[in-house]
């Protein structure tokens, strides 16, 4: 009984572990990882939104960090749609991303646009409200059409 329930538990463990691993090798691994780079992308935008929306102080150095973020984030999630069986996953991304491919790419590119026009606003208050704006857009342009 002992033994049983060790062999349980390792195996808990085992499809925990297997679960909660992000690589881009097998497609549960790539949703996982999927998920990841957009909750870090909305943590740091949510919060980049807010400072420049004045809904949080606008600080110079941490509005600065956030937009590094949310640049160096932006290119991280598209891979993973490409790995093998991603599209079969449990994840809440709409069949219309492998099944309109072009139109995925498309919303991809006006987000990586709008957020290379937050990159270069620098620390124009007004320029970084626009980017702001045009960054939320896309990424709401493309939840309507290709998430759950
Ligand atoms: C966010 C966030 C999103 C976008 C979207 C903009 O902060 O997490 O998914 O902004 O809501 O419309």
């Amino acid at each position: 009984m002992k033994k049983l329930i060790l062999a349980a538990a390792v195996a808990l463990f085992a499809s925990t572990a297997v679960a909660n691993k992000m690589s881009l090798d097998n497609g549960e691994e790539a949703v996982a990882y999927r998920k990841a780079t957009f909750s870090l992308l909305a943590a740091n935008f949510g919060d980049l939104a807010a400072r420049v929306n004045g809904k949080k102080a606008f600080d110079a150095a941490i509005v600065s960090q956030r937009v590094a973020n949310v640049s160096a984030l932006a290119n991280m999630p598209w891979e993973a749609f490409a790995v093998s069986g991603s599209d079969k996953a449990d994840s809440e991304a709409l069949p219309e991303v492998w099944s309109k491919a072009d139109d995925f790419a498309a919303a991809q590119q006006q987000f990586l646009k709008a957020v290379a026009e937050l990159d270069a606003a620098g620390g124009d208050q007004k320029k970084l409200e626009a980017a702001v704006g045009a960054v939320g857009k896309s990424c709401k342009a493309c939840h309507n059409s290709f998430k759950a």
